[in-house]
């Protein structure tokens, strides 16, 4: 893997690093906003004390620590490919442009040494999974690889408590910032009670180095809800979600590609608030997660 000279140099010295995912560039926002989204969370994190590291695999390489150019590529480039972790051996071989979901952002950040990842939301068990067994390759990863992951809850999109039940299955502490209700990425009020409720950065970071040396291997979640100012009316999202389900439905949708279409659909039933509020909830998940890996470096 190529990792960048000022994430290496930020590693070997113990300085907070803050891993970033490329699927949310190249399949979770519209161009050009992706691009801008991806340049201003990286902002975030350098302002709040951590450096960052987007990760995307260019011609069969990943890359730690993309470069603007790079970043800007991703956002514009036509047939990137969505890369979880069935998919990395076959990106590596044909030496293909791959964006990397949390499961893969995960993989790789844990091999690069990087403990803290930001992102969106991460995926999880899709309404209907009983049936179609559409459970995201994000909740294994999570089950396994030491990565800590900052989103904003679970989406709206999936079904909350059958995701829930599998992290608790696959032995994930889900820690709910500031909250007792898990935060359900466009809103606040899932109406689910969390039992772990943490409420500073360097709680978190306490539980992260607790667990690393009691040798407890997987991932943690961190649940950071949207702020209220930037959440969106429930019922409206509610109905955008509902109607980009059944669209979904209709047009035979399946696999990897759900997630993208549910998320680019939303986006068009509400007008583009939903992208607004995306877009908010990465950049304050982008906070939180740098002050927990700076508070990292420094237990
Ligand atoms: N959440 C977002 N935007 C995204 C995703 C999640 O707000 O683009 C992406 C992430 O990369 C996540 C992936 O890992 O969707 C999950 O896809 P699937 O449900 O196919 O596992
Ligand atoms: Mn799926």
């Amino acid at each position: 893997m190529k990792v960048n000279k000022e994430v290496l140099e930020a590693l070997k010295n113990n300085k907070p690093v803050v891993a970033l995912e490329s699927t949310i560039i190249s399949h979770g926002m519209p161009y050009p906003k992706n691009v801008q989204t991806a340049l201003l969370v990286e902002k975030t994190i350098r302002e709040n004390g951590a450096i960052p590291a987007t990760i995307g695999i260019i011609d069969g390489e990943p890359i730690i620590g993309m470069s603007p150019e790079e970043i800007e590529e991703f956002g514009k480039r036509k047939g990137i490919r969505k890369v979880s972790r069935r998919d990395l051996p076959i990106v590596y071989a044909n030496k293909l442009w791959g964006a990397t979901t949390v499961a893969a952002t995960m993989i790789l950040a844990a091999q690069a040494g990087i403990e803290i990842f930001v992102t969106g939301g991460v995926g999880g068990a899709h309404r209907g999974a009983q049936e179609t067994f559409d459970i995201s390759a994000d909740l294994e990863e999570l089950g396994k690889t030491n990565v800590t992951v900052v989103s904003a809850g679970v989406k709206a999109i999936l079904d909350l408590n059958l995701t829930l039940e599998i992290l608790e299955t696959k032995g994930v502490p889900v820690l709910s910032y500031q909250s007792d209700e898990f935060a359900d990425f466009y809103t606040r009020h899932s109406g689910i009670k969390m039992e772990n409720v943490v409420n500073s950065p360097k709680e978190i970071a306490q539980i992260i180095k607790a667990k690393r040396e009691n040798h407890l291997d997987g991932g943690m979640l961190v649940a950071n809800p949207i702020p209220e100012e930037d959440a969106m009316d429930v019922d409206v999202i509610n109905g955008a979600i509902e109607k980009a389900l059944k669209m979904a439905d209709e047009a035979g949708v399946k696999g990897k590609d759900v997630t993208p279409f549910l998320l680019k659909t939303i986006v068009e039933l509400t007008g583009g608030d939903s992208l607004e509020s995306n877009i908010k909830l990465v950049l304050n998940n982008a906070k939180l997660g740098a002050k927990i890996a700076k508070e990292l470096t420094q237990l």
